[in-house]
């Protein structure tokens, strides 16, 4: 190969073409290979367990380990290579072991040469002719086959969140290593791969329906919430990622020990469940969006516990340096990991009592913000929203849901939600939601501007509101209701949020800052022809075009 690496997965990549040399994420040329041989490892269980599958009885750690691996190997999630390379140790095992188990049962399996060698973390570079991104010499395939994958390890990680609540989906399984499968295939066309694509989006609804139920049927629904932003006199605990079980078991775990616990960036919406509002020591959010990590980690005082995705890499400087704990699949070389015990528990001691020795979180900001605007707390609010548009106090909803980055293009959307008329509100979910959610934008009859139901996989509620205020509308699709869609993108939860709602067969997605370097030009046409998706402009133009 003639680049170190290659990976164009997020929006941030080089160049907006693909990062060669290191990551723009700082990720390492070494781990970017030791991912590239782990999903090459995955692809080979896959066709295995999907032959497995077809005659009714697939192996269900197969499953979950290709769940977990995927995940592991998410923009910002795990930088280190010791952990990747057991992740590959694990799927080289797993490929044996449902080989061995197809030959039991007397399953012919397909040709696939890829899974007749036993690699070895250590020798990546070898196998990079065959396991880099840029194995498929043909662009427009690469793209489709990428978006494939990207869309699988979005879909992967809320399987996940639902499997440490103990709900599985054998479709969503399924979806994943029939793409996985697929895409291995060296006859597969274009037109197949688009179809594949919408299938991964498929699985999208399908998997953010099987997170919906588990977080709602384990917490509660998330109801209308003022969360505090400033901070207490107690020593504190700043846990951050998406994982709703690691944050019951730290509250658990903190109770009547003097230390506070803390929300940043995508755990703000745990507050907005009625379980988590027991804990009178989970004391608010601090902070921002993921990449203003090194300044809002330096004046928390306390450790940061990494429950998902993003991780930012530590400068030389960063005084949390040695503060910073990871779980789950989360990694980065020198960084404490908390295991999960074989019962699925974990023990956080380590980091309360690191807490209980640090000083209370400097405060930053002070005062509240609101959300919990998910399908139930909305649809009891149905009445006086369709009132609302009724009357025309209301004129339109715009989704700004999605991802935020570093960026400075992305003040766009800062100053997009500045600009909408008075009469528009925006329905949000993700981090997306931090470059706007202390605007005062004020609100409509009570319904404030902003309404966020919570982290990027609720991105399905603004699908069941979209798809309840069409009922209440008698309009036959989603496209005939007075909404527009900005979404801003950054890595690959956004990726199946996006082919989700292309599956569903939402039309005019603005996605932006950026398109993603994966969508070729021909890609980009298909997509244009199918779906009217488009690229952000500027904002007045914009509002012009999305609202009129
Ligand atoms: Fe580059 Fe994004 Fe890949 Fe990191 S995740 S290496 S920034 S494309
Ligand atoms: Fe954010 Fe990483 Fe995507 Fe969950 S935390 S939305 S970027």
């Amino acid at each position: 190969m003639d680049y170190k690496m290659f990976c164009y997965q997020c929006q941030e990549t080089a160049g907006g073409k693909g990062c060669t040399i290191r990551g723009v994420c700082g990720k390492e040329p070494t781990t970017s290979g030791l991912m590239d041989l782990l999903i090459y490892a995955l692809r080979g269980i896959a066709i295995v367990n999907r032959e497995l599958r077809r005659t009714g009885a697939p192996v269900r750690e197969a499953s979950r380990l290709i769940c977990d691996s995927l995940f592991a190997t998410i923009t910002n999630a795990n930088f280190d290579n010791d952990a990747l390379s057991e992740f590959i140790r694990k799927a080289f095992d797993m490929k044996d072991f449902v080989c061995g188990t197809a030959k039991k049962r007397e399953i012919p399996l397909p040709e696939m040469p890829e899974v007749e060698f036993k690699a070895k973390p250590e020798d990546w570079e070898k196998y990079q002719p065959i396991t880099s991104v840029l194995a498929e010499p043909n662009a427009d395939l690469r793209g489709l086959k990428q978006l494939a994958i990207f869309g699988c390890k979005g879909m992967s990680a809320y399987a996940d969140h639902a499997r440490n609540l103990g709900h599985e989906d054998e479709d969503v399984y399924a979806i994943i290593e029939n793409a996985l499968a697929e895409i291995s295939r060296a006859d597969i066309s274009a037109d197949e791969l688009v179809s594949l694509d919408l299938n991964v989006g498929d699985g999208g609804v399908k998997v953010m329906d099987l997170l919906d139920r588990a977080n709602t049927g384990t917490y509660g629904n998330p109801e209308i919430t003022k969360v505090e932003i400033g901070v207490r006199k107690n020593p504190g605990i700043l846990i951050t990622g998406h994982d709703l079980h690691d944050l019951e078991m730290l509250l658990e775990q903190t109770k009547g020990t003097g230390v506070d616990v803390y929300t940043h960036s995508e755990m703000l919406p745990a507050h907005y469940y009625p379980f988590f509002k027991k804990y009178p020591h989970f004391a608010g959010n601090y902070g921002n969006a993921w990449w203003k990590q090194k300044e809002e980690f330096a004046t928390f005082n306390g450790p940061i516990l990494f429950t998902t995705n993003c991780l930012v890499p530590p400068t030389k400087d960063a005084v949390y340096a040695d503060k910073v704990y990871t779980t789950g699949v989360v990694g980065y070389p020198g960084f404490p990991h908390i295991p999960t015990k074989d019962d699925g528990t974990k023990d956080f001691s380590i980091v309360i009592e690191h807490a209980k020795k640090c000083q209370a979180p400097t405060q930053i900001e002070s005062g509240e913000i609101i959300g919990g605007f998910a399908h139930h707390q909305v649809a009891e609010l149905a009445d006086k929203v369709v009132e609302a548009v009724k009357s025309g106090a209301i004129r339109k909803f715009v989704v700004m849901a999605g991802c935020d980055g570093r960026f400075p293009s992305r003040k766009y959307y800062t100053e997009f939600a500045e600009k909408l008329p008075k009469d528009i509100v925006i329905l949000t979910a993700g981090c997306a939601k931090y470059r706007y959610n202390k605007l005062p934008l004020g609100d409509i009859n009570g319904i404030p501007r902003v309404l966020d139901a919570g982290q990027c996989n609720d991105s399905y509620s603004l699908v069941r509101i979209a798809l309840m205020l069409a009922k209440a509308f008698g309009v036959k699709s989603v496209n005939d209701l007075p909404i527009a869609y900005n979404i801003a993108w950054y890595e690959q939860k956004a990726v199946i949020v996006l082919l989700a709602l292309l599956s569903l067969g939402v039309q005019n997605i603005h996605t932006g800052p950026t398109l993603p370097a994966f969508f070729t030009p021909d890609i980009l046409k298909v997509l244009q022809e199918k779906f009217h998706i488009a690229t952000i402009t500027n904002v007045d133009d914009d509002i012009k075009l999305l609202i009129g």
